[in-house]
């Protein structure tokens, strides 16, 4: 008997979505314009080539505004910060660049509109996460954290007639709605959040891999451990269907025992990994006889946003002052 063709599914739209182009665009004109050191408080997008290939252009990642020096260039991270943040940057005199992404930036701003309207906020996320600890400074003393169904019988509130909830934006689609449904029924007057929190991009990601994992025997997703987004691709790739899933940053840490008795391997990445490494893992595919690659389309992705303000009028700056053609 012939042995099934090798053969790989690679998923579309994968990786880079628009927040992350327009994050690591920010890191890389602000070098262009001002030149290294550019300070980046925590790593500008979860992904470790991505952040080792601006190190090497000069950007200097820290955890905590602190660690910049005094009247220094500071760019934050595309998960977003907390005011308190902003005001500390503020009290060292460091020039702030926010590439906080514009869907994160929605989400504060709903939490913010919801504690003003009196609101208590049930924010679904996870605990520690970068994003959650942002959002959460928006509105520290009205919002409670759900991390999944597991935790609605903890959450209490001070009126049930006035509770909202919102969420992280990189979150399982399916696990959120659990926890939602699970929230209604102990809270029936739960307002929800005029447009969805978890973002196209995550969205978009997640309906490609369930389409990948329903006819491939093992799903590879390119992505780093600390990204949640591409993590939680794997679980979904796991629950819809796929033999298996695993998250690698590259090709080198595919083990080839994943590959035994597999004939279809589906590729993606999280939004936050670059297409060469996505590549690398093709080419290792193929070298071990997977050179049958069909491009599975689930959607099509057009949204871009435009650099970070403060970027936008420095470009406007230099470009008025730049001395007129002569005619
Ligand atoms: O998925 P995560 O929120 O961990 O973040 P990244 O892997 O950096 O992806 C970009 C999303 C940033 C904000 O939503
Ligand atoms: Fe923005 Fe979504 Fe990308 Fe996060 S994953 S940066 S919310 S577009």
């Amino acid at each position: 008997m012939t042995p099934p063709r090798k053969r790989v599914l690679l998923a579309s739209p994968r990786g880079f979505c628009a927040g992350v182009v327009r994050a690591v665009q920010a890191v890389e004109k602000a070098l262009e314009l001002y030149g290294p050191p550019i300070y980046v408080r925590h790593e500008i997008v979860h992904n470790k080539y991505v952040v080792e290939s601006l190190r090497g252009k000069g950007a200097v990642f820290v955890e905590d505004t602190a660690e910049a020096p005094e009247g220094s260039i500071v760019i934050f991270s595309a998960h977003g910060v907390a005011p308190a943040v902003r005001e500390e940057a503020a009290a060292r005199r460091l020039a702030a660049i926010d590439a906080t992404c514009p869907l994160v930036t929605k989400v504060h701003k709903e939490a913010v509109r919801l504690a003003e309207e009196d609101y208590d906020i049930l924010l679904i996320g996870h605990e520690g996460h970068e994003e959650v600890n942002g959002t959460l400074g928006h509105a520290p003393h009205r919002i409670h954290l759900v991390g999944g169904p597991g935790d609605v019988d903890k959450v209490t509130v001070r009126t049930p007639a006035r509770v909202a909830w919102l969420s992280q934006t990189t979150l399982s689609v399916d696990e959120t709605m659990e926890t939602v449904r699970a929230l209604k029924a102990r809270l029936p007057l739960l307002l929800s959040p005029p447009s969805d929190d978890i973002c196209y991009a995550t969205q978009n990601r997640q309906a490609a891999v369930k389409q990948l994992a329903a006819e491939a025997d093992l799903i590879i997703v390119v992505g780093s451990r600390n990204s949640s987004n591409s993590q939680r691709l794997v679980e979904v790739a796991r629950g819809t269907g796929a033999g298996a899933a695993y998250l690698v940053d590259s090709a080198e840490q595919i083990d080839a025992v994943w590959l035994e008795g597999v004939a279809t391997v589906g590729v993606t990445s999280g939004a936050s990994a670059p297409e060469a490494p996505v590549e690398r893992v093709l080419a290792w595919l193929f070298a071990r006889g997977y050179d049958d690659v069909t491009t599975v389309t689930t959607g099509e992705e057009s949204l871009a946003f435009a650099l970070p303000q403060e970027l936008r009028r420095e470009l406007r700056a230099r470009s008025d002052t730049r001395p007129e053609k002569p005619r």
